[in-house]
């Protein structure tokens, strides 16, 4: 494991920031919060004696009950918008799993995927911060690892577009707590040798290394076979929704001994749009593979939520439920036949309906049965709460962005305010929205063009009243926000 130290840079940064925000005429505290945390009941939170989770960025933790860790299943969806499964109003889509998930835990209104696409989202998670921080990593790494901005087509060209090692992976963390780690499912950090799960603390990992693959042949658009069994390509027959649920089912059978950190992610919905039944001789060419239909959607959406129950079964079996943490969430909006209803906007972009997204957490006998959650929430809280859940820790000097947002669920109480930054890059389009309390300010930079909106999520979710002209004293003070962050979350290569 490695440890990094936070730079000069940083160092005096984060203190320029601090004086800048104040020099704002606002306390330095962040932002208000946007929604109340739904009142935990006393009897779930309990866990006394909880160890430290270590949670640099949050005082509260909801680390485990004294010698009581649990293991944990955080399951991926790719793509699934907000409007597409049940428990969020969607009501042409059959979702009973994970449905049944938020009856039993908790689900949030307002958690924010932290890209609009899917590399950003993974970098944030494994690695608990800003993926901005990391370098070339702020579009999804193109099929064929091709780099889609200047920074990541240089960084491909040197063969390093990819989640280097020397991050510190949430992975890593958990397996050097005593936990067994492995991955099933879209890795999406990298192609190359260096890149692979093995490398960020992931005992085993089976699934595809890029983007997307044909669901029966397992190979991207230009036939390259992409389905690895931990450093090694490997040939299997299966739909990959089901193999990714049938490996992660193996997987908790074979558990014995140590806990485990399972990160289950799904390829579905992402496109190409291909059900359970729709096996062909050849893959989907090229041409087609992003054509898709409601229909076939709801196909894979419900072999996916097929694929959850089985999960969640074999927890049941193993008698496992009751001491297992598990999140189910989405990476980044809908887009194709998705939907992300009430949202605006889609995947790519920082409208609600690219980074508002399905968040759905369980664990017995500390969180809340169902629950809503509207505080706003992020993927780096996920990380840190998986971290304090594990009772790890994080190395000296590396500060994640996150808060424990599960203990403050347990608790029923609100986390300190804070604003929420996002900017997601893509050719010569860089989408950018800072959110601090209700107030929302987004842009989208095309060239030379930039346009600007600004919203007030608190009585319009769906951002249909664009209050920029009306409200320039708030858009100037959340621009300013969005610059100093920008500043601070510089790129380290
Ligand atoms: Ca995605």
């Amino acid at each position: 494991m490695t440890t990094c130290k936070p730079t000069r840079r940083e160092f005096l940064f984060r203190a320029a920031a601090m004086a800048a925000i104040g020099a704002l005429g606002r306390p330095v505290r962040g932002a208000a919060p946007a929604g109340p945390v739904s009142a935990a009941s006393a009897s779930a939170g309990a866990a006394p004696g909880a160890e430290s989770g270590a949670s640099a960025a949050g005082s509260a933790s909801a680390g485990p009950p004294a010698g009581r860790r649990p293991n944990i299943v955080f399951i991926l969806a790719d793509d699934l918008g907000y409007g597409d499964i049940g428990c969020y109003g969607c009501r042409d889509i059959r979702t009973p799993a994970i449905d049944g998930l938020a009856a039993e835990g908790v689900r949030f209104s307002q958690y924010y995927a932290a890209g609009a696409e899917c590399t950003p989202t993974r970098t944030a998670l494994l690695t608990g911060r800003y993926f901005h921080r990391v370098g070339g990593l702020e579009c999804a790494i193109g099929t064929g690892n091709v780099g889609r901005y200047d920074d990541a087509v240089r960084l491909a060209a040197q063969h390093d577009l990819g989640l280097p090692a020397e991050e510190t992976s949430i992975a890593r963390l958990i397996k050097d707590a005593g936990y067994r780690t492995a991955v099933c499912g879209k890795w999406h950090l990298g192609y190359e040798p260096k890149f692979l799960p093995s490398r960020h603390g992931f005992d085993r990992f089976i699934g595809i290394l890029g983007g997307n693959a044909d669901y029966f042949h397992h190979c991207e658009t230009d036939g390259t076979k992409v389905l690895y069994e931990n450093d090694r390509p490997v040939e299997r027959p299966e739909y990959l929704t089901d193999l990714i649920t049938d490996e992660s089912v193996a997987f908790i059978r074979a558990a014995a001994g140590a806990p485990f950190f399972l990160y289950v992610a799904y390829t579905a919905p992402h496109s190409p749009y291909q059900g359970p039944k729709d096996r062909s001789p050849a893959p989907v060419p090229k041409e087609k593979a992003e054509a898709g239909t409601r229909a076939k959607l709801i196909e894979m959406i419900e072999a996916m939520d097929a694929g959850v129950g089985k999960i969640l079964r074999a927890l049941d079996e193993k008698g496992l439920a009751a001491g297992t943490l598990v999140f189910f969430v989405s990476d980044n909006g809908g887009t194709g036949p998705g939907t992300n209803t009430p949202l605006s906007g889609g995947k790519g972009t920082t409208r609600e309906g690219g980074i508002r997204v399905p968040c759905i957490a369980r664990w017995p006998g500390v969180l809340p049965r169902g629950r809503a959650v509207e505080t706003p929430a992020i993927t780096m809280d996920l990380s840190v709460s998986l971290v304090a859940a594990a009772g790890a820790r994080w190395p000296a000097g590396r500060t994640p962005d996150g808060i424990d947002i599960l203990a403050y669920v347990r608790d029923g109480t609100a986390p300190p305010a804070r604003p929420l930054f996002f900017r997601n890059r893509r050719g010569e389009n860089t989408w950018r929205a800072v959110r601090d309390g209700s107030m929302k300010h987004l842009s989208r930079q095309s060239g030379e063009k930039t346009e600007q909106w600004l919203y007030d999520l608190a009585a319009d979710a769906a951002e249909k009243n664009d209050l920029a002209a009306a409200r320039p004293d708030e858009v100037k003070r959340l621009k300013a926000l969005l610059a100093a962050w920008e500043k601070e979350v510089q790129p380290r290569r």
